[in-house]
């Protein structure tokens, strides 16, 4: 059975004259996107993000980075264990379950100006969130090889316009998002002040692979494992024409095609608790198809570190959807962590406890975040 991904243009939430018709309409198809699938792509002909000098922008930074040979690899500062993520990402140096993910990964976040985290830290008596710190740039020796021929910084300022230009865009959303959900439309924008201080990027490289006959859960290797994303929101840019992303529906997985001048959202796991299950968490995964490559630019857009966001969708309207959703935050994704015997979907006691903390308030946003990003980090790692 074939879907059909809905396609938005979010154009009234980025015009602050917008008439409240022109974005509760946007708001309706957001409520019918996120009930249906759960992914959807947006678009805004005149906004730059959505230009397709931006994406060949990204693009070209994106496949210099990962074609620079193992010796400048070598000198690239690593992901850390921890919950911050900024860095490289080797081969094998994450997963969401115990298989191989073949893809290499970069990970950025907000600029900070000379002297800006010092002045943060002094807001914040004294400490950084466990969210926020400094980009872990390659050398300047490479960036200067990264920069080619262009101009001096273009390598750093290709990545630095994209992650602006995402920022702003998911900062638009959170409007429609707040009305689709029967808020008034400035109810998330309260709680997300500080998101793009510590929202943050993934560049990735997939590398082919052949699944083994018979293979059909392509168990033994994957470009990113079937998971449904933790966090709040995710946008992704998919230049390249080629099998990659998939959503499971109903029992099957389909392909999430590139669109041109488009960028891929998906609701994370707790956009979808706070609707008590209504916005769906879509499990997704990344497979290949044994011959190209693909790159891909995803944004994980965050709330404050500090958010307890209260329950955006009534009980009474949700009839318990969310105790039926297989959340990755129900899972224990250690390598470590034992299966769940009790339930198919991995789902723990301590997962459940877990969202019903997220929910009452007793834990908030970035705690939570910290602790799923700890259990994906796998030691070593190749290219
Ligand atoms: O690369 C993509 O298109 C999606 C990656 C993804 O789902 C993730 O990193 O959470
Ligand atoms: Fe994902």
């Amino acid at each position: 059975m074939a879907i059909n991904i809905p396609k938005i243009d979010i154009s009234p939430l980025l015009d602050s004259h917008s008439s409240a018709q022109d974005k509760q309409r946007v708001a309706t198809d957001l409520l019918d996107a996120f009930t249906r699938y759960g992914v959807f792509y947006i678009t805004s002909p005149s906004h730059p993000l959505f230009q397709t000098a931006s994406s060949e922008a990204i693009l070209d930074a994106t496949k210099s980075l990962f074609a620079l040979d193992n010796a400048h690899k070598d000198t690239f500062p690593l992901i850390q264990p921890g919950g911050f993520t900024r860095g490289y990402v080797p081969i094998g140096g994450e997963s969401g379950s115990k298989t191989r993910e073949l893809k290499e990964g970069f990970s950025y976040g907000y600029e900070w100006g000379p002297g800006a985290l010092d002045q943060q830290k002094a807001r914040q008596g004294g400490r950084l969130n466990g969210l926020q710190g400094p980009n872990a740039w390659p050398s300047e020796e490479v960036l200067r090889e990264l920069d080619n021929n262009k101009t001096p910084g273009a390598f750093k300022e290709a990545l630095n316009g994209f992650y602006n230009h995402v920022c702003d865009v998911a900062s638009a959303l959170l409007t429609g998002i707040s009305l689709a959900a029967g808020q008034p439309e400035s109810t998330l924008a309260q709680y997300c002040g500080q998101s793009n201080t510590i929202s943050f990027m993934r560049l990735f490289h997939y590398f082919p692979y052949v699944s083994t006959p018979g293979d059909t859960q392509h168990s033994a290797t994957i470009g990113s494992s079937a998971h449904t994303d933790w966090g709040f929101l995710t946008l992704i840019l998919s230049p390249c024409k080629t099998v990659g992303l998939q959503l499971y529906y109903e029992g099957e997985w389909h392909d999430v095609p590139s669109v041109d001048n488009t960028l891929i959202v998906n609701g994370g796991d707790f956009l979808s608790l706070l609707t008590g299950g209504k916005f769906i968490s879509p499990l997704h995964r990344v497979v290949s198809n044994g011959e190209q490559e693909r790159y891909s630019m995803c944004c994980f857009y965050y709330p404050d570190y500090d958010a307890r966001i209260p329950r955006l969708v009534p009980e009474s309207e949700t009839r318990g959807q969310a105790a039926k959703a297989s959340y990755s935050l129900l899972r224990d994704q250690r390598d470590s962590a034992s299966p769940s015997p009790s339930s198919p979907s991995g789902a723990t006691a301590d997962g459940q406890e877990l969202a019903r903390k997220l929910l009452s308030g007793e834990i908030n946003f970035g705690d939570y975040i910290v602790d799923k990003w700890t259990q994906v980090y796998r030691k070593g790692g190749s290219y």
